[in-house]
């Protein structure tokens, strides 16, 4: 396990060097020249209970957003055949929720997770803190993984989210992992912290027992209404080595290069991709803003000679 100092040795090597490293470590455990494509639904939308400071849904922020209740069951599994043949092999379904409740509601998602494995996807599920037993029941309903993300440093969480705390987080995780759920966990670059938080969270991403099978690098996106709306972007070159040494800490982890992408070039994907990103979230909206859609993402896969994985279209 290695501490933050040497964490930071990593990311703070010379940009080649940095990215060599990254890219070796990246073709020792996958193929290179595959991108997985996942798609993002949001089955219930806004009005959240939570202060997430760079979130559009939370009920707490005026940002225009258009509440919705949980979708119809059917609806879902129309988005995700769509999604399918678009080339998605990955369906990862989201809820504007503090906590999963022992409703119908989550009897509903229980029926989407079903529907979206029958479909021969890999399926994914982020609905907040659960528990042991909810975890349970998710995991015979044939879900895949869990996305639960720690986002940022401890020490920084609290300046970003008040009303829960970074150690409910890391007990959802242990609750997910003791069900035998795969973990989705990754972060926020850009919400004003430092160099060194960003380094402290990946170094908790280290001590979460087992790695995660999927690591999300979102970039923030800034939604006006919600407190940190002014905030500029990350320079290119820093979210880079942070997905650089993301790639290095977990090389058998995929990578995901998740929000953010509409704001960032062709390139420097591209450098992400050479750097170690090997997942993406496709289609024309993320959960609630946009995202570059499926053509412009199928065109940069060709254009850099690359592949989607597994897919079931013809791409
Ligand atoms: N409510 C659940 C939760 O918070 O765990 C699940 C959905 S929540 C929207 C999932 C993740 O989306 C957050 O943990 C955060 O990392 C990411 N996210 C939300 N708003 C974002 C934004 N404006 N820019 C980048 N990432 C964002
Ligand atoms: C993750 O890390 N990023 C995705 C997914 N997990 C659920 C969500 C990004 C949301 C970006 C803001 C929005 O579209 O509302
Ligand atoms: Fe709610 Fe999740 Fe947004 Fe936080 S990130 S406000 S918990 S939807």
């Amino acid at each position: 396990m290695k501490t933050v100092q040497e964490i930071r040795a990593i990311h703070d090597l010379p940009f080649p060097e940095l990215l060599f490293r990254a890219a070796a470590v990246h073709r020792e455990h996958w193929n290179a020249e595959e991108i997985q494509f996942c798609t993002l639904d949001s089955i219930k939308t806004g009005a959240c209970p939570e202060d997430c400071s760079y979130c559009p849904q939370s009920a707490r922020y005026s940002t225009g957003l258009k509440v919705e209740p949980l979708k119809d069951v059917a609806k879902v599994l129309e988005g995700a055949a769509e999604a399918r043949a678009n080339g998605s092999t990955r369906y990862c379904m989201g809820a504007a929720w503090r906590e999963v409740k022992d409703d119908a509601n989550f009897d509903a998602v229980l029926d989407m997770v079903r529907g979206v494995k029958g479909l021969g996807m890999e399926v994914c599920v982020t609905l907040g803190m659960l528990d042991a037993a909810q975890a349970e029941r998710l995991k015979e309903a044939g879900c895949d993984v869990y996305n639960h993300n720690l986002d940022t440093s401890r020490d920084f969480y609290e300046t970003i989210i008040s009303t829960r705390k970074f150690d409910d987080r890391l007990r959802t995780i242990a609750a997910v992992q003791g069900a035998g759920l795969a973990v989705c966990s990754g972060g926020i670059v850009g919400m004003g912290e430092s160099v060194d938080q960003r380094l402290h969270f990946l170094h908790e991403l280290t001590q979460l027992g087992a790695p995660p099978e999927s690591i999300p690098i979102n970039h923030l996106v800034p939604v006006a209404g919600t407190p940190l709306a002014d905030l500029p972007p990350v320079p290119p070159l820093e979210f880079i080595r942070m997905i650089a040494t993301a790639r290095i800490l977990f090389p058998a982890s995929r990578i995901r290069l998740s929000a953010g992408r509409t704001a960032m070039s062709d390139e420097m994907q591209a450098l992400a991709f050479f750097a170690g990103a090997n997942s993406l979230f496709t289609g024309d909206k993320l959960l609630t803003t946009p995202n570059p859609g499926d053509s412009h993402d199928h065109k940069l896969v060709e254009a850099l000679g690359m592949r989607v994985e597994g897919s079931a279209a013809a791409v």
